[in-house]
């Protein structure tokens, strides 16, 4: 089954996604997610300038042999914008062989190790009193595991915290943001939240809390142990991972189970972090860590370590990812938890697909290939528009981490 074409689609219903769709001479077609939040355009010349013109006439159902050749063949290795390429090629041929076989592609991976895909979802506020109404909403709507963020007194912006609750975008300015942070006012008051949390809700549900990737080790090390008696699913990004070993400071001092790694774009970013057992979950994924080939690589080495999988599934994942996502999630013996922010109607109308959610869980379905679809016609209404992230600075004005 031979490539015959390959195009890359943009576009911006509500936010920026990329999609590389391939075709065959067998008529069969395959798509994979390509969107990195706020270097878009990076990615779509990468593919269109240097990967596509190389995969016109190869046979599709050589995965492994088109990886290891846009991995090894580039010379560059690695790197975010590599790397989600990378990603989109390997999930539109993964489509495409599981639609050849007529089969969902968990299947192809090994079939289901479970019924269905635990998820998390995001309860934010201004205050700890609106963070925990909302908590309440999404206990409402059946979910087992919360995602909790909160305005801090004395800052006027907070990473996870909009007014718009069920859909809010991070990215949004032509330029970025820039936000005003302070770590020690963050430290002092996050314990309120789940303190307040654990009294309202008691310890069924399970809670869990982004860091953004702000605090020192030294910092993460104090804010996971003063968060323990609440029993955190897990604390995220406690602290930057560049230097992995930085892990071994927070993790000597704290109990609270520690997930890292939405960043990640190689097990190389966390071959360490997995083999010292640093860490309980690796939040790499299907778009930005290579694709189902290389993510599932990174979680079977994970696996021997007793590390498990929490994938990234904030908004700017499209719902491409998402749903291959589902497929290695429902296969995978070691899976935790896969984080799921929900997409507007806007954008599930662009992306019609096969994963449903119910009573707090997602399946992927049972469509052939990783039942996930474009709507080229609709996707061309909603032309690409610049939008980042914002930034941080301290109240000093020095430069930190968003
Ligand atoms: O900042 O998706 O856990 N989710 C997050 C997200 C990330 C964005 C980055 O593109 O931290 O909100
Ligand atoms: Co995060």
């Amino acid at each position: 089954m031979k490539i015959t074409n390959a195009k890359v689609i943009v576009t911006c219903p509500g936010r920026n996604f990329v999609t590389l769709k391939i075709e065959t001479d067998d008529g069969l077609t395959g798509i994979g997610d390509a969107t990195l939040n706020g270097r878009e355009l990076a990615v779509v010349s990468y593919l269109r300038d240097h990967v596509v013109p190389c995969l016109i006439g190869r046979d599709a159902h050589r995965i492994e042999d088109i990886w290891q050749y846009l991995y090894r063949g580039c010379y560059w290795r690695r790197g975010p914008v590599t790397m989600t390429a990378v990603a989109a090629v390997d999930t539109a041929l993964w489509d495409i062989k599981a639609k050849a076989a007529s089969m969902p592609l968990y299947q192809l991976l090994g079939g289901r190790s479970r019924d269905r895909v635990l998820v998390y979802g995001h309860a934010n506020g201004r205050d700890i009193e609106e963070t925990s109404d909302e908590v309440g909403r999404y206990v409402e709507m059946g979910y087992k595991a919360i995602r909790a963020q909160t305005g801090i007194p004395g800052l006027s912006a907070t990473y996870g915290v909009s007014s718009d609750k069920m859909y809010y975008e991070p990215a949004n300015g032509t330029v970025p943001e820039e936000n005003v942070w302070d770590t020690p006012k963050y430290l002092r008051h996050v314990p309120q939240l789940f303190d307040t949390l654990r009294k309202r809700y008691g310890f069924d549900v399970h809670l869990l809390h982004d860091a953004h990737h702000r605090p020192t080790p030294q910092e993460a090390a104090s804010l996971g142990k003063s968060l323990e008696e609440y029993r955190l699913f897990w604390l995220e990004d406690v602290t930057p991972a560049e230097n992995q070993e930085a892990f071994r400071l927070v993790r000597q001092h704290t109990t609270t189970p520690l997930a890292v790694g939405e960043v990640f774009n190689s097990i190389w970013d966390c071959n360490q972090l997995i083999q010292n057992q640093l860490i309980d979950y690796v939040r790499a994924t299907v778009v930005h860590a290579g694709g189902i080939t290389h993510l599932r690589r990174i979680a079977d080495y994970a696996s021997l370590y007793q590390v498990r999988l929490g994938s990234h599934g904030a908004t700017d994942l499209s719902p491409v990812c998402m749903g291959a996502a589902l497929h290695l999630d429902i296969w995978l013996p070691n899976f935790g938890i896969q984080e799921y922010m929900r997409h507007t109607e806007e954008t599930d109308t662009v992306f019609p697909h096969a994963y449903s959610f119910s009573d707090g869980y997602l399946h992927p379905g049972d469509a052939p290939g990783h039942g996930v679809e474009i709507d080229e016609t609709l996707a061309a209404k909603y032309p690409y528009k610049p939008a980042y992230l914002p930034i941080n600075r301290l109240e000093d004005g020095t430069m930190w981490n968003w």
